[in-house]
Parts: C-alpha cells; structure tokens; sequence
C-alpha cells in the first residue's frame, strides 16, 4: 500500500511539474508537452491503495476524471498510461484518450470524464461476473459531488436489486470544483445512501489506508461471497487544485492547509513506523517508487506522436461516410444483438 501510495503521489508532482512546462505566463491549456485538462489525486491515495490491495487483474475498476492513484493501485501499465497522458502512439488509447480516458482491459481499467459515468459499466461487469458464474468483482470510484447524480443511484438500485458483486467508492475531497460539498448535498455522510437501497454504507474518516483497506475488505469480501453491493465513503484531500492551472480563488486557505496536514503517507509512515519497519527501509521504499515514476516519464517523452492521419482511426465503431476507409463493423440498426 505505502509504495502505491508513494508512487502516485510522486506521479502526480512530476506530472504536475511537466504540465505547466510552456502554458505560463498566460495559461495556455494546449501548449506543453501534455495538452489538454489535468486533474491530480494527490491527497486520495489511500483509497485507492486501500481498496485495490484487494483486487485481481480480473476484476474491473472504473475510475473518474482524477483516476490516476486508482490506476496506479491496480496495477496499469505505467509506461503506457504515461504515453497516453502525454499524447503518444503507444499510450493505453494511442494517444487519443488523454489522462482522462486510460484503459487497460489487461488489468480491468476504465475511466472517464463524466462524473459518475462509470457506475453503470461497473454494475454491467457485476452483472457479467454473476451471468458467467465467476468471483470476479467490480468497484466504481467517484467523487462526492457526484453522489446525486441519477447514474450513481440507478447504479445503486440496479446492483442491489440483482445482488451484484459490485463496490461503489465515494472518495469525500469536500469540493466540487468550487462547489463546498454542504451547499449541494444534506447528507454529511454519503454512505447514508445505502440505506434508500438495502445494502450496507459505511464511511472511513482521517485519510487512514488501514482502515480503508479493512473495510475494502469486507466489502469486497462480501461482493466477492456473492452477498451483493456495499457503498463506502472515505475521506481524502484534494491538496492541489481542481484541475492543473486552477487559481483556488474560492478556496480558504486554511482549508488548504488543513489538507496539507492530513497526510495519508505520513500517516502511513507513522503506522509503519510504529509496527518496526524502520525509515531506512521506507525511504528505500520510497526512492524505488520514485525512480518507476522517472523511468515511465521519460519512456513516455521518448514515444512518437501519433500521425495525424489516423487521427479517425479507433474513434467510431461506425464511421461517418467519408471519414475513415473502414468498413462498418457492426449493424446497429437492427439485428438480435
Ligand atoms: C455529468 C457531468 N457533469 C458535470 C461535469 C463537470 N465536472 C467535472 S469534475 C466536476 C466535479 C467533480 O467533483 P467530485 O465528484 O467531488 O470529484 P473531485 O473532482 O472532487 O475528485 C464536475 C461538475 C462532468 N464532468 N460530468
Ligand atoms: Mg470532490
């Protein structure tokens, strides 16, 4: 767990370093060696080393638009997640996709711009594991500003009324953008929504991948025991900005520090400490982490971009005429299927 944890957070500083390398002074959001939106976790770790500790490569995970720490967890391949963040051939999507728009069907890994978006592709591989009389579990992440959007909650009562082996994992950042979380939603503890759909919510508070990772447990262990759905809230911290160039105007400062100060790493450090593991060996740890975070960066800004003549290639299952050369692969207008 501490080394995904510290090697998603040090994915995210590098990255954060490489972003902004060309879009200042005025912020110019295509410029720099990875164009487009950024979202970083850091300060989300623990959920996700907590819950994917858990997990095997047959199991499926979506992830939102701040995916990266959750991806790390389960294990997608760095060097080609880090070609795609950076726009290149021989990313996970070939470049097309961005940092919003990893997969990886070799370890079971989506995610999505859309908030909530992958909850229903979660319950649809529930639902699949059940079909195909597997163990397999699926977990979908998403933030707690997406916690009333109507996909989560059809989610929810779809994989409780078919008992599906799903996990639905709120990570609580208190903010949507600028939205405090008090202002859209009544409920301080989203894992009260279990309770409108008969499975059981717990909540984890204090950014503790201990506790994160024992409830994971039960929770996957149940899912996987074919006992249902669980939702979780876990508390986590958004220590950057919402987005990569994001001036935080809305956001008090001593809600930014009060994050910086609940840090799940040395929270975690402390834990480990305190069992005997000794700081040689964590900060071994840690620089072992450190240099697969350089290594992948470097792989990354070493790949061809694509070329710009197959820019079409891979983006419709049926082309518009006139588009590409393909021929339609699939009959959508009609059919069994
Ligand atoms: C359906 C939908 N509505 C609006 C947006 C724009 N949007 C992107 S991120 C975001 C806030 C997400 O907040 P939260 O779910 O708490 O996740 P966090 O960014 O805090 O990790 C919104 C509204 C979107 N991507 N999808
Ligand atoms: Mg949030």
């Amino acid at each position: 767990m501490y080394v995904d944890m510290v090697t998603a957070r040090h994915y995210e500083e590098r990255l954060q370093e490489e972003y902004l390398e060309g879009k200042q002074p005025a912020f110019d959001i295509s410029a720099g060696p990875i164009p487009g939106e950024l979202h970083l976790a850091a300060g989300h770790e623990a959920s996700a080393a907590g819950v994917c500790q858990h997990l095997r490569d047959d199991d499926t995970v979506t992830a939102p638009h701040r995916p990266h720490h959750v991806a790390i967890a389960k294990g997608v391949d760095l060097e080609r997640m880090t070609a795609e963040i950076f726009g290149r051939e021989t990313g996970l999507g070939k470049g097309k996709g961005g940092h919003m728009h990893l997969f990886d069907p070799d370890v079971g890994f989506a995610c999505s711009g859309i908030i909530a978006e992958g909850c229903p592709p979660a319950a649809g591989a529930g639902l699949a594991a059940k079909k195909r009389n597997t163990d397999s579990v699926a977990v979908a992440y998403l933030g707690e500003g997406a916690i009333d959007q109507g996909a989560f909650l059809e989610s929810l009562n779809f994989a409780a009324v078919h008992d599906l082996p799903v996990v639905f994992v709120v990570e609580d950042n208190d903010w949507a953008i600028s939205m405090p979380k008090g202002r859209v939603t009544d409920v301080e503890n989203g894992a009260q929504r279990a309770g409108g759909f008969d499975m059981p919510g717990v909540r984890v508070d204090h950014d503790d991948a201990v506790a994160i990772y024992d409830a994971a447990k039960e929770a996957i262990g149940r899912a996987r025991d074919r006992n249902g759905p669980t939702l979780m809230e876990v508390q986590v911290h958004r220590r950057m900005g919402h987005f990569m160039g994001d001036p935080e105007s809305y956001r008090p400062e001593e809600d930014q520090e009060a994050a910086a100060e609940r840090d799940s790493i040395a929270r975690l450090e402390a834990d480990l400490q305190s069992h005997g593991v000794d700081e040689e060996s964590i900060e071994e740890l840690r620089d072992d982490a450190h240099e697969r975070v350089e290594d992948a960066i470097a792989f990354a800004k070493d790949q061809p971009e694509p070329d710009p003549s197959a820019a079409h290639e891979d983006v419709f299952v049926n082309p518009p005429s006139g588009v590409t050369d393909t021929e339609p692969e699939y009959d959508l207008a009609g059919g069994d299927d």
